[in-house]
Formats: structure tokens, C-alpha cells, sequence
């Protein structure tokens, strides 16, 4: 079992979750200000207002991850930090962009190889304000093509991007469960506004070719000098039938992964929707137009993968409601034998399952032909973490386990199972703005003490992740 010589591994962060100086140097709002100003919306009523200020402690950060060992840190640009307004005719806020170039020479200074997120979530409010931010399927595209030109353009050095994290995320849980900004739903005791039931189809396909225009004007005009390489992250949980013996239930698997993953890989890789989704959704699933399609097939230079957790998946019949988004089914943590999938964690979809980590790895390998992937996002929470001592927080030995047993698995999906996988990065560097669970939830390798001074404190798993890799990576 290893790893190749030449493999990355460090963490992961995005801005709005760590960044906080919401007011510094000309940043603009972007709707998770407006969505966690919603009284309701975030468990403990906070914000990314302040997070872990590290728009304030580059330095800082640099140091920590030096410390840990990593070789590549991956974190998101706050869209309003480069253009406030957000649209292509909007002015631009230089010194967000200086901030954001300083950041990437220190990182390289240090040794470290960054890999850029362009949208995590953050979109500018006034965007959303104007025409529908993420719904408008023209001016969307052209608004984000333009916002990465002036990425790829002001940091030539950076030679790993990824447009989107988890388009899923952004598509249902920001229009259709309400769950995330901007908080649409048809559910009207989460909200006023919103169609569940064809919202989040479109949000996707705007999404998909927004990715595929950005990756259009990286490869014209940027990657023939600079050689840096695109894709798009995408999340999605292992599958496991609840009843093996069912057929239905193993069917319901795969159809569990393609509502949740091959929703924007199969356009990316085969330039069409699963037939799943088009059989379940009908014309409630927009179509590709010629140009679209040209735009979004063969666009990933690497596979991004954010992964987590695994469901025991049960088949459903009968005709799915409208607003149904995972493919007429249930997912469980148990099966039918009454096997639990794994562990409880903080986070009630969240729960550790290593083997699942090497199946979807291979499932993807296969399907979308050896692309080479990037793990973007991997790691935990810890039930209970924040009501612990800070002596107890330290002895993180639950979340170093899953690191164990999640890294290891990986690296049979390599040596054992020729899956190309090439680079690592854990989630998360550090503790911070857990969406709409605010700051009860951890899942830092560093712990933060918000209360004072966002000073941070490196746990057991933060300094085991050198050795575990070290004990895995071939020599050259
Ligand atoms: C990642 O998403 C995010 O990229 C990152 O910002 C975040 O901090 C990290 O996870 C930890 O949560 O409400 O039942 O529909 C992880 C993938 C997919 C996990 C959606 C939560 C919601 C399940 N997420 N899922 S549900």
C-alpha cells in the first residue's frame, strides 16, 4: 500500500468560513452576510463576520501549516473581496486582489502549493439582488467567466483551480431544502420564496456553464503560458443497499450517486444528464443547447472530490413528489441486517465509513474513465467536541482514527485498485463557520478559541497527519 512520490497533501479551507473581516478593504456583501443576518437561519445566530480572522493572520496561517508539514493548501477567493458588486461591468477592489496575490507568494515562499477555490458558496449579494444571482442562466455564466479571468489573470503562479465547490450544495440546499443561502424553498415554514422542484435543476446547469466558461478562458488564454490545470469539486456519499439481496436496492445506489455526482460530471465527461434524472424530472431538468454542451463537455482537467460519509440506501416505489432530490429512495445508517454503517459524529449526516471512501473512489474511476483526482475535502466532526475541556479538545483520537483508516483506504484505491488520485487535502485546516450550524460544530485539525483572540491550538490529528502520510508516500 502507498502513495506516489510526487503526491500533495495539506488542508482545506474556504473564505466566508474563515476569512471574517467583512468590512476590510472594500469587501462587498455576498448572501451568506445577508442569509446568517436571517433570524433562525444559523444554529447560534452568529456569522462569518469575524470566523477566525484570517483575512487579518495570513501569517499566521502560513506558519501553522509549515508546522504541520503540509504541502499544499487549499482555500477559496470571497468573490466580493475582487469585485464587490459582482458583475462583469462592476468596478474592480484591487486590494482584495493584492490581498489574495501576497497570500500565494507567502504560500510558495513557504514551500506550500495552493490550490484555489473561485466560488464557495459566497456569492455577491448584489448579484442576487439584481437578476436572481445563480437562477439567471445568462447573465450568471458571463458575470463568473468574467471574476475568473481577473483571478487567473492577477495570479499566473497558482497552477491548481477549481471553479465550483459542490454545485450540489449551492443548487439544493441553497433552493430547495432553504437549508443554505440564499434560502429558497417551497417549504413556507423555512421561508418565503422558491420552487423546489425546478430551481435547483436550473441553479445546476447555470452552474455547469459557468464552470465551462471560466475553463474555456483559463485554457485560451492562460494555461498555454502559465500550465496550471482546472476542474470543478464535486461532493457525494458512498452507497451501500440496505437490502443486498434486492436489486431495486442496489440499482438505487448507483441512482443515489448520479442525482448527487453525475448531475455535473456526466455533462463535464459525457456532455449529457443521467438518464436517471432525465426519467425522474422530466422537462423540469433543463436542456443543454448546442453551445452549452460544447462548453461543459471534456472541461475538467482533474476530478475534484469532497467526501465524507456513506448511506445504507433503500429503494422507494411509487412516483416521487416534485420536489424529491435524491432519487426516490432513503438513505440510512442502517441496513437490513441491522449493521450500522458507522460511528455518530457532531454532524447528524456524518458518519465515518473508510471502506466506502475506496468504493466511491474506484466507482468514479471507472465511470468517468481514470480521471486524475484530487481529494479536495475529507475529514470529521466529534460528537460533543465543543463541550470539552480544551485538554480533552486536543486529544482529538476519534478524528485522527478516521484520518487513519480514511488515508489508508485511499491509498489501496492507488497501489491496489490504479485509481489515479493524486493529491489530499483535509478538512479542515482549522476550526471554523460551520454554515448554518455556526461555531458548535468543529471540524478543525487546529482548534480556534473564538472567545479569545482566535488563537489557535494544533489537536493530535493536525500533527499526525505528516507521519501518516510520510509512512505512505514512495520515495523517489
Ligand atoms: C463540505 O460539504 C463543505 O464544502 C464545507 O464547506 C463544510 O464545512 C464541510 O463540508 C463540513 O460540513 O442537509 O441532509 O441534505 C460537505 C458535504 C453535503 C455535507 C450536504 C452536508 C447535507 C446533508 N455536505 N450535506 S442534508
Amino acid at each position: 500500500m502507498s502513495l506516489p512520490s510526487d503526491f500533495l497533501w495539506g488542508f482545506a479551507t474556504a473564505a466566508y468560513q474563515i476569512e471574517g473581516a467583512a468590512e476590510a478593504d472594500g469587501r462587498g456583501p455576498s448572501i451568506w452576510d445577508t442569509f446568517s443576518a436571517i433570524p433562525g437561519k444559523i444554529a447560534d445566530g452568529s456569522s462569518g463576520a469575524v470566523a477566525c480572522d484570517s483575512y487579518n493572520r495570513t501569517k499566521e496561517d502560513i506558519d501553522l501549516l509549515k508546522s504541520l508539514g503540509a504541502k499544499a493548501y487549499r482555500f477559496s477567493i470571497a468573490w466580493t473581496r475582487i469585485i464587490p458588486l459582482g458583475g462583469r461591468n462592476d468596478p474592480i477592489n484591487q486590494k482584495g486582489i493584492d490581498h489574495y496575490v501576497k497570500f500565494v507568494d507567502d504560500l510558495l515562499e513557504a514551500g506550500i502549493t495552493p490550490f484555489i477555490t473561485l466560488f464557495h458558496w459566497d456569492l455577491p449579494d448584489g448579484l442576487d439582488k439584481r437578476y436572481g444571482g445563480l437562477l439567471n442562466r445568462t447573465e450568471f455564466p458571463l458575470d463568473f467567466e468574467n471574476y475568473a479571468r481577473v483571478m487567473f489573470k492577477a495570479i499566473p503562479k497558482c497552477k491548481h483551480w477549481i471553479t465550483f465547490n459542490e454545485p450540489w450544495c449551492s443548487a439544493i440546499l441553497g433552493y430547495n431544502s432553504g437549508y443554505f443561502a440564499p434560502g429558497h424553498t417551497s417549504d413556507r415554514s423555512r421561508s418565503a420564496v422558491g420552487d423546489s422542484a425546478r430551481e435547483p435543476w436550473l441553479v445546476g446547469h447555470n452552474l455547469l456553464v459557468a464552470h465551462g466558461r471560466a475553463v474555456k478562458v483559463y485554457r485560451e488564454e492562460f494555461k498555454p503560458t502559465d500550465k496550471g490545470e482546472i476542474g470543478i469539486t464535486l461532493n457525494g456519499d458512498a452507497t451501500l443497499p440496505w437490502d443486498p439481496e434486492d436489486p431495486e436496492d442496489v440499482e438505487a445506489c448507483d441512482r443515489k450517486i448520479e442525482f448527487a455526482i453525475s448531475w455535473f460530471a456526466d455533462p463535464i465527461y459525457f456532455g449529457k444528464y443521467p438518464d436517471s434524472m432525465i426519467k425522474q424530472l422530466g422537462d423540469r431538468l433543463p436542456t443543454f443547447t448546442e453551445e452549452e454542451r460544447a462548453l461543459v463537455q471534456g472541461s475538467n482537467d482533474f476530478y475534484g472530490m469532497n467526501h465524507y460519509t456513506a448511506n445504507y440506501i433503500k429503494h422507494k416505489t411509487g412516483v416521487p413528489p416534485e420536489d424529491d432530490f435524491l432519487g426516490n429512495l432513503e438513505t440510512l445508517f442502517y441496513n437490513k441486517a441491522g449493521d450500522c454503517i458507522g460511528p455518530e459524529t457532531q454532524s447528524f449526516w456524518l458518519r465515518p465509513h473508510a471502506q466506502g471512501f475506496r468504493d466511491l473512489l474506484n466507482w468514479l474511476s471507472k465511470r468517468y474513465g481514470q480521471p486524475k483526482i484530487y481529494v479536495t475535502e475529507n475529514g470529521t466532526s466529534l460528537k460533543g467536541e465543543n463541550d470539552m475541556s480544551l485538554e480533552q479538545i486536543l486529544e482529538d483520537d476519534f478524528r485522527v482514527k478516521y484520518f487513519d483508516d480514511y488515508v489508508h483506504a485511499m491509498a489501496k484505491a492507488f497501489s491496489e485498485d490504479g485509481v489515479n488520485v493524486r493529491g489530499y487535502l483535509a478538512w479542515s485546516l482549522m476550526d471554523n463557520f460551520e454554515w448554518a450550524e455556526g461555531y458548535e460544530t468543529r471540524f478543525g485539525v487546529t482548534y480556534v478559541d473564538y472567545v479569545n483572540d482566535q488563537k489557535r491550538y494544533p489537536k493530535k490529528s493536525a500533527k499526525a497527519m505528516k507521519p501518516l502520510f510520510e509512512s505512505l508516500i514512495k520515495k523517489d
